[in-house]
């Protein structure tokens, strides 16, 4: 540990907390990992972190035989809303292998298909609502928006439950508790953990209020559907119904509202800030944002609904996509714990249970990997060739090994889709004054984007 670089100045028991943003933890260590390297370590009140960027470290702590996730910090306070649902479960619980055998089939080809329908359809809610705003001379709202979307998709598709989001002029309840638990987990990092209860007084009690909304919400939807009896063959029904296909075991009452938050946070928070950040890179490129339209018109053409198998061919669009997550992966860490004692690339010993935290927003800016000209935004570095010549493990905004994002297919196939769509019906105007400002709750958003929308006239 010595040998890892940290902060010149530190504070007795406070340790690093010089010139700290506690809002933005995550753009903090990116100014540390700028200054200290590849691997760097932190002091917050007594525990020391470390986080790795550098694309050999992070190569190799992606080494499943050596290295399992780690359920800490961020993760590790979400237990108290998500218990052992499958993103925070530990590694040793049985429910995490027993669910994932359960719902992995609902992310599957054949499921996909099945939501296409329902995302198309929700999809159309946020154009209708685009169009009203345009025709009513506003800008629009792009991450509220995309909340709008994201989270109607998943209730629909998952839950067979529709929030009405886009009949709200302000967030759902549900977002807003959903938004404090997150940003209260986030701040739990920022204090001493003994006093946390003291400090936070009201921020905890506000905590435990929100989260009873989560599970009040949850137990009602679950209800819902037990009187109702079978959804679509949705993930609802595979939580409630399905047994493991080898030990014929079922997700108890109680782990199945603990999926259900899961999936509902999960399941559109990070997909909101992928299509947020598109977004903001489109009307910023307005080549780039050509290109891709040219692109959707010549593979989906007039077609009102463009079928299911339509989506993965817009490659470009999918590349944009790509390349916003490489600068601004909306879940922006993930921890890694060592299996047993061992090496970190040759270099750092680590015990058995020491963890570190790759900090992917830096994975995906190392110089060695992605060049000098790192943050520039350029959709090219994911068209195959560059991707072919790349090396392995130097693109994670889904992490990585068994504990990967069970959700990646979903997210991605949504956020083409929406993406193609919008690009077809609107030019998308940036407001030159505006200045991107990337705001932390665990996940990040381009905070107050909004966009001026012009109507396309149909492709030919
Ligand atoms: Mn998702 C795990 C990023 C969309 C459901 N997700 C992860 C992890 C990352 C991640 C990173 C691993 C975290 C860790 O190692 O601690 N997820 C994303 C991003 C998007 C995303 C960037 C969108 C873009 N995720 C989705 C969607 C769903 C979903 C959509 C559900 C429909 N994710 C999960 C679940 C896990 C997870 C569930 C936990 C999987 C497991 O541990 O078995």
């Amino acid at each position: 540990l010595r040998r890892i670089p940290h902060p010149p100045r530190r504070v007795p028991l406070l340790g690093d907390v010089l010139g700290v943003d506690r809002r933005r933890p995550v753009q903090d260590s990116m100014r540390y990992a700028r200054r200290l390297g590849p691997i760097f370590r932190r002091r917050a009140f007594g525990n020391e972190f470390v986080f790795v960027w550098g694309h050999r470290l992070a190569a190799d702590i992606a080494d499943e035989s050596r290295f399992a996730k780690h359920v800490g910090l961020g993760v590790a306070n979400l237990r108290p809303v998500a218990g052992d649902g499958l993103f925070t479960a530990y590694n040793h619980e049985p429910n995490w292998q027993l669910a994932h055998d359960v719902l992995a089939p609902g992310f599957g080809r054949e499921a996909m298909a099945g939501y296409h329908t329902m995302m198309l359809a929700v999809a159309a809610r946020l154009t209708e609502h685009w169009d009203r705003e345009l025709a009513a001379g506003h800008t629009v709202d792009v991450p509220g928006d995309m909340t709008r979307l994201t989270l109607e998709t998943i209730a629909r598709t998952g839950f067979g439950h529709d929030f009405g989001s886009f009949e709200r002029d302000r967030p759902h309840p549900f977002v807003t508790a959903m938004v404090g638990t997150l940003t209260h987990a986030q701040r739990l990092n920022s204090v001493p953990v003994p006093l946390a209860p003291l400090l936070l007084r009201r921020a905890t009690r506000r905590n435990t209020a929100d989260i009873a909304h989560l599970n009040r919400t949850v137990d009602a939807l679950v209800a819902a559907r037990r009187r109702s009896g079978r959804g679509d063959g949705d993930l609802l029904d595979r939580m409630l119904e399905t047994a493991h296909p080898e030990t014929g075991e079922r997700l108890s009452d109680e782990n199945v509202r603990k999926q259900v938050i899961t999936f509902l946070v999960a399941g559109h928070e990070t997909t909101s800030g992928a299509l947020s950040f598109a977004l903001y890179y489109l009307a910023r490129h307005p080549e780039v944002a050509a290109r891709a339209r040219a692109e959707v018109d010549r593979v989906w053409g007039g077609a009102e609904r463009p079928g299911y198998e339509l989506v993965a061919k817009l490659r470009y669009v999918r590349r944009v996509l790509d390349e916003s997550l490489r600068l601004w992966p909306t879940a922006p860490a993930f921890a890694r714990e060592a299996r047993r004692d061992t090496v970190l690339a040759g270099e750092h010993p680590m015990r058995r249970g020491a963890w570190a935290l790759v900090l992917t927003p830096m994975l995906h800016r190392d110089p060695q990997v992605w060049g000098e000209d790192a943050e520039r935004f350029d959709p090219d570095r994911f068209d195959a060739g560059a991707v072919r010549a790349r090396p392995p493990h130097t693109f994670k905004p889904f992490g990585t090994g068994a504990r990967a994002c069970i959700g990646r297919q979903f997210a991605l196939h949504e956020a083409t889709l929406v993406l193609g769509l919008l690009l077809r019906r609107y030019e998308l105007r940036a407001d030159p004054d505006y200045r991107l400002r990337v705001v932390e709750r665990l996940t990040l958003m381009p905070e107050g984007l909004r966009l001026r929308l012009e109507r396309r006239a149909a492709p030919a």
